[in-house]
């Protein structure tokens, strides 16, 4: 099998720091973890958090999506806090789980129902009682992971093409629905055969 993907981080207007970051990392023996975090408020500060959790993420993106929560929880107390998501894919058996917490989206292009939600938290600050969803998918769908300075109305927007190569998929998806009044990421990820 095969995975392509593409990202596209963009500060708020009048900002050159973005307090949003994102991680893909991929580990064995068939694992691939992505990772969208909003560090609240914004600039230097929001992005202390999210890079902090960042950290967090990238050290073991094969552990427990729990594990990795708690252990952001821990290493962003005293920071403004953050938002995140994680995807992670068992490539081999072709299943995907998602764990969010905070006000931060997700949306499958897939013919099956595959439809993460995220629960109120804020990492740093309130911790959630966490779910975990996990799913099967088939080949050829595109998972897309986004901040809140990207339109959730995304969800309902059937006029986007999602043939487009994930890195034009994602800058597409900014260009229609990113707002610009809050930084923007937008991270879309495609397995393919
Ligand atoms: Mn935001």
């Amino acid at each position: 099998m095969a995975v392509s993907w593409g990202a596209v981080v963009r500060p708020k207007a009048g900002q050159t720091v973005s307090g949003d970051t994102y991680v893909v990392a991929s580990f064995e023996p068939a694992g691939l973890l992505v990772c969208v975090i909003d560090g609240l408020g914004g600039g230097a500060e929001a992005a202390h958090a999210a890079l902090a959790a960042a950290e967090v993420v990238r050290a073991r993106p094969g552990d427990d999506q729990a594990m990795l929560l708690q252990r952001a929880h821990g290493a962003l107390h005293g920071t403004r806090g953050a938002v995140m998501s994680l995807l992670t894919f068992n490539l081999q058996l072709r299943s995907v789980s998602y764990m969010g917490v905070g006000n931060i989206g997700a949306h499958v292009y897939s013919a099956l129902p595959i439809k993460p939600i995220s629960k109120n938290g804020i990492i740093g600050y309130k911790l959630p009682s966490l779910l975990k969803l996990s799913y099967s998918y088939n080949f050829g769908d595109t998972f897309v992971l986004y901040s809140d300075g990207v339109s959730s109305r995304l969800n309902l927007d059937t006029t986007i093409d999602t043939t487009l190569p994930p890195q034009r998929l994602a800058e597409r998806i900014l260009h229609l629905h990113g707002k610009d009044n809050d930084d923007a990421t937008v991270v879309a990820v495609r397995i393919t055969e």
